[in-house]
This record gives structure tokens, sequence and C-alpha cells, in this order.
């Protein structure tokens, strides 16, 4: 492929950066849009945001030579990409010492994942130009480990075969002459509900399946069933997905964890663990005398209870008392209880669930070390790129605390575009001693502090509830939010009226509904208060902590403690996501921060679908009709002086007011916009040049164009004697 293949962008491919559109309304934004979907030009502008549409399909975007292409560039010197953002946010750490994020947004299957890694990519091959062996291993370690934690924490839903069933935020620290040294990654909120339960249509983690792929080990497992033979994973009637290989995801995985660094002995328990979990879901129990049960045995080389203790290393006397009888304290007294089938299974559940969440956070600790810097080479304060791949709002038939949380993080950073993209707007304005006009937008402020207030907000309510002491139900707690927010404009309870749909398996009684900023969700209170205490009995910390498998045990490390009364109530779920999420609000603001705004094109996943009304919403809902009204509100365009007669001094030089070699500064700029007749439509600030409307940006880039045109034809005339 030539550079000019690269490079070309005609006008049949609409507009690079929708501040350039004659006209801002919906029509004209999803004209330019699907133009340039069709095109696959999939990257557009908002000035320095990205809007991204989801292609579908493989496209040959993000090649080497692509790479190099955008090396160096200024964001509107090259088509459209998520490179440039990628480019942009490692100048500002080069030029201007400035450490900065890259938020990626959009909802479920819309590609945050993706573009996160297409900019992982891009770093890693933009670096290490000294080809240093310990920058390329730290290299290669940040791409692996997507591969580890997207097996473990990703799954089939009903909206995305590849959804992040967490929330990941990554540093990518880098050294004095800005090469990658290491990196940390934070992760939010597992969705571990999934490992037991699964919506019809949608899988458990990949992970489970990737297991039963690999048919060679499988014997020393005891994973002699079929896939749909397994509770755990065939709840959802899809244990095969035909966009999914996970013999060969598999693979990579092995391939990932040995690249990290991760030794035999500890590969072999993560899948230990896995098949564990398997057991876990085919043991069930049966009833002694209403008040008592035991564990049911197969006696056959299918017993869930001799692999569990096999794989888990802890004795099957041990885990059955575990799971059949709880060790209670009170009053300086510890007594033994006979647990109900029901609670049982409960149990059961909340320890397969549990092994689950402590598997996965031991893996990103893990890989955390591993790209923690070396100590002897440690820099105090590396530069930072922050990369953040969150989960996309979701709404689905049966949505529970899981999605209010989910949705909740979307509100926040919806919230955190609004004020910095406003904010950074008019900081620009003020330092270059510009005035603007104010443009109005939705605000979702209201939301999220219906959601997170203290004690006012509805994880308040619920913490409140929570705790209660004595019998109260999600149902009490759905009472209490009904009369809070009776006349809240983004809350209702929801009552069954005739004609509304009735789903199944879900009590109409238990529902409420919260009007996001994206669109109206139902929610059902069912396991709210559970899900928001998210207790662990200590009977299953003890009994892992005394696996004989030091590397399990070590995942338990609060199972060595004596058993003694509770003294202290430990935070809920909710508020630890709440302030985790404040938190990371305060992080990105703290950076300057490169958005991207992702699109799903269609519910079909299918490459050849423009969806315009699906479309239409999510613009919406996003605000980028908002966005580009406050871009052009004041300029459509910036861009520092030495960058502009760089760029443009050709079309003045043929008046020779301007020598080729500079000086490439305010003056110079002038004499163009003089000699182009676009004064009237400039404004000088401090740094750069502000132009108001996207004609005289054309009148340049024309101008320039024909400045150029008889240096190209004398140039190709020259070539051509040669030939
Ligand atoms: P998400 O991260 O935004 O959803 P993904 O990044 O997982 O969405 O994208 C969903 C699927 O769309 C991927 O598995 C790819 O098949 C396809 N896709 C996305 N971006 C591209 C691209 N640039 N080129 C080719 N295919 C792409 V979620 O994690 O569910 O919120 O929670
Ligand atoms: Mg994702």
């Amino acid at each position: 492929m030539t550079m000019s293949a690269i490079e070309v962008e005609g006008p049949d491919q609409g507009v690079g950066d929708f501040v350039l559109l004659p006209e801002i309304t919906m029509d004209g934004f999803v004209e330019n849009l699907k133009l340039r979907f069709e095109k696959g030009r999939v990257y557009t502008y908002i000035g320095e945001v990205v809007v991204s549409v989801n292609p579908y399909r493989e496209l040959l975007l993000y090649r080497p030579e692509y790479i190099t292409s955008y090396k160096g560039c200024e964001f509107f010197e090259r088509p459209p990409h998520i490179f440039a953002l990628a480019e942009a946010a490692y100048r500002t750490l080069k030029q201007q010492s400035l450490n900065s994020c890259i938020v990626i947004s959009g909802e479920s299957g819309s590609g945050k994942t993706e573009a996160s890694k297409i900019i992982l990519r891009y770093i890693a091959a933009v670096t290490n130009v000294a080809k240093q062996a310990e920058i390329q291993r730290i290299s290669n370690i940040l791409i692996q480990t997507n591969v580890i934690l997207e097996a473990f924490g990703n799954s089939r839903t009903n909206r995305n075969d590849n959804s992040s069933r967490f929330g990941k935020y990554m540093d990518l620290n880098f050294d004095c002459k800005f090469d990658p040294i290491g990196g940390k990654i934070q992760h939010y909120l597992l969705e571990k509900s999934r490992v037991v339960k699964q919506q019809l249509g949608e899988r458990n983690f990949h992970s489970f399946y990737q297991l039963l792929s690999n048919k060679k080990s499988l014997q020393d497992y005891g994973l002699y069933l079929k896939p749909e033979n397994y509770y755990y994973i065939n709840q959802g009637q899809c244990c095969q997905v035909d966009r999914i290989d996970d013999r060969k995801d598999y693979q990579q995985v092995m391939e990932a964890f040995n690249i990290v660094g991760f030794t035999q002995d500890e590969i072999s328990i993560i899948w230990k663990i896995i098949a564990g979990i398997l057991h876990l879901g085919n043991l069930t129990f049966a009833d002694v005398d209403g008040e008592h049960c035991s564990i049911v045995r197969t006696n056959d080389q299918n017993d869930p209870l001799q692999w569990i203790s096999k794989l888990l290393e802890c004795e099957p006397s041990d885990i059955s008392s575990a799971l059949t009888s709880r060790v209670v304290a009170a009053r300086n007294e510890v007594f033994q209880t006979r647990q109900t089938i029901i609670r049982a299974h409960y149990g059961r559940d909340a320890l397969s669930k549990a092994l689950y969440e402590r598997l996965f956070e031991w893996l990103i600790k893990y890989i955390n070390k591993t790209l923690s810097q070396d100590d002897s080479k440690r820099i105090e304060n590396p530069c930072i790129i922050g990369v953040l791949d969150i989960y996309g709002f979701e709404v689905f038939e049966n949505n529970s605390f899981e999605q209010l949380c989910i949705n909740y993080c979307n509100e926040k950073l919806q919230q955190l575009f609004i004020e910095l993209v406003l904010k950074q707007e008019q900081d620009e304005y003020e330092s270059e001693n510009i005035t603007w006009q104010h443009i109005d937008y939705f605000n979702n402020k209201i939301i999220c502090d219906l959601i997170e207030q203290p004690r006012i907000g509805i994880f308040a309510y619920l913490d409140e509830a929570c705790q209660i002491v004595g019998t109260i139900t999600d149902d009490m707690f759905l009472k209490s939010i009904n009369t809070a927010f009776k006349n809240h404009n983004h809350y209702s309870s929801w009552n069954l009226t005739p004609g509304d749909k009735i789903w199944k398996n879900i009590d109409t009684n238990k529902l409420f509904l919260v009007r996001h900023y994206a669109g109206d969700v139902v929610y059902s209170v069912d396991g709210f208060l559970d899900k928001n205490r998210d207790t662990l009995f200590d009977d299953f910390k003890r009994l892992l902590f005394n696996s004989r498998n030091a590397i399990l045990s070590s995942m338990w490390p609060d199972g060595e403690k004596s058993i003694t009364a509770v003294t202290r109530r430990p935070l809920t779920a909710g508020t630890i996501f709440r302030n985790s999420m404040i938190n990371l609000s305060n992080l990105l603001s703290s950076k300057q921060p490169f958005y991207i705004r992702c699109i799903k094109p269609n519910d079909e996943k299918s490459p050849n679908v423009f969806n315009v009304t699906r479309i239409q919403h999510q613009i919406g809902y996003l605000g980028l009709l908002e966005n580009v009204r406050v871009r052009r509100a004041g300029f459509c365009h910036r861009v520092p002086y030495d960058r502009f007669v760089q760029r443009y001094k050709i079309i003045d030089c043929v008046r020779a007011n301007l020598h080729p070699n500079g000086p490439f500064n305010k003056e110079s700029a002038a004499y163009i916009c003089i000699e182009l007749d676009i004064s009237n439509d400039v404004v000088y600030g401090n740094t750069k040049l502000f132009i108001r409307k996207p004609i005289s940006l054309f009148q340049l880039e024309n101008k320039r164009t024909e400045g150029l045109q008889p240096i190209i034809t004398m140039l190709q005339a020259h070539l051509r004697s040669w030939i």
C-alpha cells in the first residue's frame, strides 16, 4: 500500500470533522456518519473528540504503515483515527509534560474495548525507538494482559459477544524518554452473579468454556460431561457461539500466561479453580428433616464433592461441613448451626462467586506486580496516560443491582464529559484571552445525585435497609424508595398497566424505573439487599485458607483469623462502588482528557446495517450535537501559530510577504489571513489562531491545494522525465 492510498479522504466521504457541517442538525449529523460508515470511515472528529462507529468487520485501518503515518502528526493533518487521538495524548505527555487520560464511552457493544486495544497497540508501536528488551517486555505484557482479563472478565451477553463484565482503568507509565516502563490496572465491580446465573442467550465468563474446549486435560479435572450438563454454564442455553472460538482463545490465554510470567503451578491452580466451580454447580443437597440437609454423593467418576476436594485441595468433610452448617459466634460462645437445603444452595452459590472473584482479583494483582517498575530503576513520578474502558450502558429484560451500578457508572462518565468538555473550552478561551458564548444542554447531575447522594440517594436507602436488624425484605426497600422519590423526575415506581409486556420469571410487583440519560431502565429489586450486603461466610474463608494449595490459600488470607463475633460492619457493595466512581471521576479530572465516543450501528452485530433510529438515539443522549455546537459556538478550529504558518505558508509565499523559512508566528499568520481576506473571521489568541466559520477553513484548505498544484504538476513532469 502506498502512502497516498492511506492519505486520501475525498469529498464523497463526508466531512472528517462535524464542525465542518454547513448546518448542525440531527439529519445532517446522521447523514455524514452514514456516508462515512458506508465507506469504511468509521472515525469522525468533533474537534478533538473522536466519534467512532463500530464497523462490525475487520478494517484495514490498523496496519503498521497506518501507525507510522500518524506518528508525530496533528489531529487535522491526517484522516480521523483513534491513532491520532493516541498520538495527541502521547504528545501532551511529551511536549507539555501533562498526564493525560483517554476516556472511552458508549453503550454495550459499541466498540470501547476494541478501541482501548487499538490505543495500546499504537503506544507500543511508536515507543521504544532504541529497541530495548525491557521496554519490549513491558509493551508485550500490556497487550497480553488484555487477553487474560478478557477471558476471565468478559462474557457473551445479549448485547455483545465479548462484553466486559468489569470496569477497567489502566495507567501506562513512561520514563523520561517517554518509553513505557510499567503500568497499573484498577478494576471495578466484577459482575460475579454471572458465575452462578445467566439469562437466556447469555454465557458465563469465557474462561469456563475455554477450559472445556481443551479436551486433552479434561480427565485431569474430572470434567467428563458435555458443557450442556454443567449447571453453572448451561442456563443461557448457548454454550457454543458462532463467532467465538473457545479452543483458539484457550491457546491464546495459555500463551499470554506464559508471556506475563505465570508459573506452571499458578496456571494449574487457575484452571483447577475454574473446574472446581463447575463441579460446585453440579453439587446438590438432599433434605434430611426439613431443617437439615446433606450433600448428594453420586459415587461414580463424576461425584462433584470428590472432585472439588481434589481440585481445591481441601478435605471432603471440611467442604461438606462448610456447605451444610455454619459456625456462629455469639456472647463468647461458638455454635454450629445446620443449614436448610435452601440455605445450603445459597451458600454453594456464594462460595462459587467468591472463589471466582478472588481468583480475578488475584490475577489483577499478579499482573500489576509484573507491570510495576523494577525497584532498582524506579522513577518517582513517571508520566502517565490513563485508559478507561468500562462496561457500557445496558438494558436487559431483567435488570438487577449490577445493571444499576453499570448504568450509574455511565452516568458519572457522561457527567464528566459534560463538565470537562465545557470546562476545557472555557479554560482555553480564557487563557487565550477570548470571549465566548454559552450553549445549553442537559446536565445529568440530577440522575447521579438520585443514585449516589449521601443519606438521600438510592444507594443510601439501600444501605439503610441493609443495616436494619431483623427481617427486612427487598420489597420493604422498594417501598422506601418509592416514597422517597415519589416526585423525582427521573424515578418512578412501576405499576403494571394493561398492555405492558409481562416478562417471564419477573415479579412485576418488585420493579422500579430510573430515567437515565441514555434511556429508561426498569430494575427488579429482587436480590438487591443480598447483593449489596455481599456477605461471605467465615466458614468458606477458613475452608479455603486451609487448602493445601499454597496459591489458593494465599487468595484467602482473611480465613486465618479465629472465630469471633463480628464487631464492625463491612462497607456494602453499593457504597464501595459509589466511592470508587467518585474517586475515578476525581482521578480523570486531574488529567488532560481525550474522548472516544463509541456508537453501535445496529443490534444485529451486522457490518451492513445502519439503524438510523438507534443511532439518532445515541447521538442524542451522548450530547454529540451539543458538543458540535459548543465547539462551533465560538470557533470551529483553533491551531498554534507555528503549525498554522507551516501548513498555509504556500498561500502567501506567492506574494512573497512570507519567507518559506518563517518566522512561524502571529504576524506571519496574520499575513496569510489578510491575503485570504478572512481576517474578520479569525481571532488572535495568545498562542493560537481561532477560526470562527468552517467556510474560512475550507478557503484555507482550497487555497493551499491550489498553491500546491503547480508544484505537484512540476514534480510529476520531473518524475516522468526520469522514467
Ligand atoms: P464494548 O466494549 O463497547 O461493549 P467491544 O469493543 O467489545 O464493545 O466491541 C464489540 C464487538 O464489535 C467486538 O467484539 C468486535 O466484533 C466488534 N468491533 C468493535 N470495534 C471494532 C473495530 N474497530 N473493528 C472491527 N470490529 C470491531 V461492553 O464491554 O458490552 O460495554 O460492556
Ligand atoms: Mg467492553
